[in-house]
């Protein structure tokens, strides 16, 4: 069975873009894997939190792995901090790590915008990534296509380390997700849907009420044209709504294209509504119990023991491999 490690920052809610672009296929990854999903803490201090925010945000995040049907028994859900290897092979790959490549890594460079009290850790960032994945023998880690360079930098510091100290890690694949999966903002569609952006109109939050839900679809920018048909490069608007009903229904585009001939944006988008409520319905319930019940809290302490068993002796391995130790 081939291990995946994928993890989200603790940064507000998540939006449907998250959800359909990465949460779900961490969901149907559990049926043929050993699934480990990470809620990384502290990558998220990488730029300044509140402290007292950080943790409900930490156990939110938590209780929406859940709630979107990760099976904390099959799975393994868990805070990054909470296991200590995270942080011990994070030095060691530091040591293994050039400045020259990480200052070339656009996160970095977008994130810092060459500011001198840019901190230190949106540096690091990259490399505490790499420790999560090659903390567990990792072979697959689903990510959008936005950590493309991330991955390949951890790829090239297991392959670097291998070569100089032997076999000491698993070479992970990234398994990026599809171009479907990629959800726009809903009032400005050629940007992708984000947490950080300013307008709440842009996204929808996987635990919005049905209100607010129709509002954000109902103001969302389509064009003059009229007809519901997919064309991203004329129609960027109409053609995300129809990827989010697609991904939501499970119907293809084209047979919703077809239902709709004749048809004008008010119908489809007031359908489309019913569908997004409906399904966002069951998370919100789960979360709300989740949230509020002491499962949570025991789910995340019998992650991070499973994750640290496993953990462990992959620390070990490197310790010896590097001479570290007694
Ligand atoms: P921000 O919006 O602040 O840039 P984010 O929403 O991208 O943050 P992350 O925690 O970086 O949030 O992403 C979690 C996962 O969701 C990643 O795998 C990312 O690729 C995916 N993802 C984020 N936004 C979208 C989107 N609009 N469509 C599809 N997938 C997305
Ligand atoms: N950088 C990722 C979050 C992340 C991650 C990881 C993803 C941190 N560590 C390990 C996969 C594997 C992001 O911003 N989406």
């Amino acid at each position: 069975m081939k291990r995946v490690f994928s993890g989200v920052q603790p940064t507000g809610n998540l939006h449907i873009g998250n959800y359909l672009g990465a949460l779900k296929q961490f969901v149907e990854l559990q049926d043929e894997s050993e699934c480990i999903y990470c809620v990384v803490d502290m990558h998220s201090i990488t730029v300044p939190q509140d402290p007292k925010e950080l943790k409900k945000h930490t156990l939110d995040i938590a209780a929406l792995y859940v709630a979107v049907g990760i099976d904390p028994k099959r799975s393994i859900i868990f805070a990054q901090s909470e296991v200590a290897g995270h942080a011990e092979l994070n030095w060691v790959l530091t040591c293994s790590s050039y400045t020259g490549e990480l200052s070339r890594m656009t996160q970095y460079k977008q994130k810092s915008r060459g500011e001198e009290s840019a901190p230190a850790g949106l540096f690091m960032y990259p490399v505490l990534m790499a420790a999560d994945i090659l903390l567990y023998d990792t072979d697959i880690v689903p990510v959008g296509d936005d950590q493309k360079q991330h991955i390949e930098l951890t790829r090239d510091l297991a392959i670097r380390v291998n070569n100089k100290y032997g076999e000491t890690f698993v070479v992970p694949e990234g398994r990026f997700l599809k171009s479907g999966a990629r959800i726009m903002s809903l009032d400005e569609p050629t940007a992708k849907m984000s947490k950080s952006a300013e307008s709440e109109m842009s996204r929808i939050s996987l635990l919005d009420e049905p209100s607010k839900i129709k509002k954000a679809i109902m103001r969302a920018t389509t064009d003059s044209e009229g007809g519901v048909r997919f064309d991203v490069e004329n129609k960027p608007g109409i053609s995300n709504l129809l990827t989010i009903y697609s991904s939501f229904s499970g119907k293809d585009i084209a047979e919703i294209e077809k239902d709709y001939e004749g048809r004008g944006y008010g119908d489809f988008k007031k359908d489309l509504v019913t569908i997004t409520v409906d399904a966002l319905a069951p998370i919100k319930k789960r979360f709300e119990e989740v949230r509020n019940s002491p499962e949570l809290v025991a789910i995340l302490k019998d992650g991070a023991e499973r994750a640290n068993a496993i953990a462990v002796p992959v620390m070990e391995r490197v310790k010896e491999r590097f001479g570290l130790g007694i």
